[in-house]
């Protein structure tokens, strides 16, 4: 086989995970396409290191072995299939995924088993070596703002909530009537408040997920309150793509509060049904209500689609919440842990490579 363009090329993206504030769950027919639009905050300290190397070029067959992976300096191949359904979809947008071999070098900055879910960070650094990849292939060199929307179409087929880690601070995923796509996500107009939020990752059980996102997406499809949930998420969609604009952060939280209890409500009324709350996420919920509507302190909880609280508030109370999170780690008892997390910049490449 002749020496291919792309062989021997390396290149490394670190990117953030996120937090959604209207959530994603429930999806259209087709690839990894939402069932209603969605907006996160982009994090800065939880966030995965990709490298990607293409290793030499392979006449393709049905069973190539495509991928090498490496997660935290150990060989891992138990995280290689998902890799590769991920690699197979995207060949249809990046062909040249066929014709290599790579090598991946994968370590996320929390612990794998923090509860914060990395599919997010790491398919995003991942799409976005991809993209450099693509560059090289075509002779093309992408604008910033293009080549992030590439990235963000090409992170959506690894994971949905993927597309939105690719931009600073607020991104918005899926189609309203006036604005967005299905296929990528954009960045979001945010007033600085936003800017330098604090999200304090309140962290109850850092066992794997009881129910995979990709099947808890699947049990929206025949829920009962399926189409109900979708009117409710775009109508807060709405509303919360103004707020961020104006900074209305006591309304946006009190929104934010309820698309969490919405996503957990899917949860536990779909067939079968999950709870995934622990008691100490409801003591931490009444915890933290508690302290805002006596003290005023506009510190205001979200969910995943797990048991770990994320608490937002701005910076000019920083002070005050890092003495109620204290107190709060006390009442939750000695298993718990705190990240200490804020909104950040968005995804970057390695310098010096
Ligand atoms: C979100 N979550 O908007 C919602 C809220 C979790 C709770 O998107 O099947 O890993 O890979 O597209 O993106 C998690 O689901 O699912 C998720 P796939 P994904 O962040």
């Amino acid at each position: 086989m002749t020496q291919k363009k792309l062989d021997g090329l390396k290149f490394t993206w670190w990117a953030p995970s996120n937090i959604a504030l209207v959530k994603y769950w429930g999806k259209k027919v087709g690839h990894q396409l939402p069932a209603n639009p969605s907006v996160s905050l982009t994090l800065s300290t939880a966030k995965t290191r990709v490298s990607l190397s293409v290793v030499k070029s392979v006449e393709t067959t049905e069973d190539t072995p495509w991928i090498d992976l490496y997660f935290a300096g150990q060989q891992m191949p138990s995280f290689i299939p998902k890799i590769e359904k991920f690699f197979k979809y995207a060949s249809g947008e990046l062909p040249f995924l066929n014709d290599y071999k790579f090598l991946l070098k994968t370590e996320n900055t929390f612990p794998h088993s923090a509860g914060i879910a990395s599919s997010a960070s790491s398919m995003a650094a991942l799409a976005l070596n991809l993209i450099e990849l693509e560059q090289v292939e075509k002779g093309v060199e992408y604008s910033k703002e293009e080549f992030l929307k590439r990235a963000s179409f090409i992170a959506r087929m690894g994971s949905g909530s993927a597309c939105r880690s690719l931009y600073p601070f607020a991104a918005s995923w899926g189609e309203s009537d006036n604005f967005g796509s299905d296929l990528w996500a954009e960045p979001v107009d945010c007033h600085p408040i936003f800017k330098s939020m604090y999200d304090s990752i309140v962290v109850v059980n850092s066992a794997e997920k009881k129910v995979s996102s990709r099947a808890g997406h699947g049990l929206m499809d025949e829920h009962f309150y399926g189409k109900a949930r979708y009117h409710h998420a775009l109508t807060n969609w709405n509303y919360s793509i103004g707020w961020l604009k104006e900074g209305a952060w006591d309304n946006l939280g009190n929104l934010v509060e309820e698309e969490a209890l919405s996503l957990h409500a899917m949860m536990m009324t779909s067939r079968p049904g999950y709870l995934l709350m622990e008691p100490q996420t409801i003591t931490a919920i009444q915890l933290v209500r508690e302290y805002r509507y006596r003290t005023g302190v506009p510190i205001y909880f979200t969910l995943d689609a797990g048991p770990n609280l994320h608490l937002l508030y701005p910076q000019d109370v920083r002070a005050e919440v890092q003495k109620f999170l204290e107190d709060l780690k006390k009442d939750l008892g000695a298993n718990v842990t705190i990240i200490d997390d804020k909104i950040g910049t968005g995804p970057y490449k390695e310098d010096g490579l």
